[in-house]
């Protein structure tokens, strides 16, 4: 049993490691990183909302809510040929993973759903990893999604199961986890994470490190997202979160999760150079590109090439997590 792939991590060691001082904080992580990660090699996702807006969610940090006047409109679900185009486009400017996005509770089994089989179908016909997050979902339906050839599902817990209902009060944080299980159930990758910046205290960050790093299996990603406060949200006029929060929130899970990809996401259109190569220094190695999240802007393509460029970093290639278990 390697010794630093551990499910039984305690809160106390999670507290004692989150505060460390930055730089032994950062060096541990790095270390971890160096051993674990190939280095310098940064994964790079793609999203794309493919339902936007009009969701019956109150999740107060986002602005896809229906009952949030965001300037978010509603949109139908994106056409067949649309979605491949833009993943096409993902590929050329250097993408390896396209994740598919909607604003849904959860899923249906209704022609929308079966319209997303067919995109995961032709998503993966391009040879990228296909991701979805759609909400939450049963046993069966993430098998139909593995059966078309999905790769990964996003689900985040997003903070701690206790300060969850005064994000959240339109379903339970046992409810998120279930979903998690059904995900794993069908074979499907995981990727789960949360948001810093809601309001949450270290203890809340704590115990989101706490659930995820104490799962049977890790989640394979963990995006780590800084609050983007959209106007008309209720989280409209919170203060950004400051970077060394986000180097202790990327630090710890690097740790606790040595072998996960640790998601540089939301909050990165703030960030500079420098506090993104921190970031990465202390164990982030993906990173979502395109102008867009979901719906909120992002870096372009070409300053994420010469930010690559500057810092000598290269992107992962497709399905490596896959070929490193077929060789071994
Ligand atoms: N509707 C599905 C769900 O909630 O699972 C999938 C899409 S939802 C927008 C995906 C994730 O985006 C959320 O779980 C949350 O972690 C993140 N997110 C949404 N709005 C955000 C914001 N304003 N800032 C940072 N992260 C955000
Ligand atoms: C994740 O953890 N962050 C992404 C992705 N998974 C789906 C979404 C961030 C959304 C930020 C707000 C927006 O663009 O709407
Ligand atoms: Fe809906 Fe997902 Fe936004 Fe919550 S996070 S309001 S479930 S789209």
């Amino acid at each position: 049993m390697n010794k630093d792939i551990r499910n039984n991590w305690t809160i106390e060691e999670i507290q004692e490691i989150y505060h460390l001082p930055v730089f032994e904080l950062m060096q541990r992580a790095a270390d971890i990183h160096r051993q674990y990660q190939p280095f310098g090699e940064v994964q790079v996702c793609t999203l794309l909302s493919v339902k936007t807006g009009g969701c019956s969610e109150d999740c107060a940090y986002c602005p896809q809510a229906a009952r949030y006047n965001t300037g978010v409109e509603a949109h139908r679900m994106m056409n067949y040929e649309e979605v491949i185009g833009k993943a096409l486009d993902a590929k050329i400017a250097g993408s390896t993973r396209f994740c598919m996005g909607a604003a849904w509770r959860d899923v249906r089994n209704n022609s929308d759903f079966d319209k997303v089989i067919e995109m995961v179908k032709g998503v993966n016909a391009l040879g990228m990893e296909v991701c979805c997050t759609l909400g939450m979902l049963t046993e069966e339906q993430a098998l139909r999604l593995k059966e078309a050839g999905l790769y990964a599902y996003n689900h985040n817990l997003d903070t701690s199961d206790e300060y969850y209902n005064d994000i959240i009060t339109t379903r339970t944080y046992n409810e998120r986890l279930k979903t998690l299980d059904n995900v794993e159930k069908a074979g499907l990758s995981v990727c789960c994470g949360g948001i810093i910046g809601l309001g949450e205290t270290d203890a809340d960050r704590i115990k989101l490190l706490h659930t995820l790093a104490t799962r049977e299996t890790h989640p394979e990603s963990v995006p780590v997202n800084a609050l983007v406060a959209v106007k008309g949200t209720p989280l409209e006029g919170r203060e950004r979160v400051n970077i060394w929060e986000m180097i202790r929130m990327i630090a710890t899970a690097r740790i606790l999760m040595p072998k996960a990809m640790v998601r540089l996401s939301a909050g990165r259109n703030e960030m500079s150079y420098e506090q993104q190569a921190l970031c990465f220094l202390a164990g982030a190695n993906s990173i979502f590109a395109g102008e867009k999240l979901l719906t909120t802007p992002n870096p372009d393509v070409d300053a994420d090439k010469e930010m690559f460029a500057l810092l000598g970093l290269k992107p992962r290639e497709s399905f490596k997590a896959e070929k490193a278990e077929s060789v071994a």
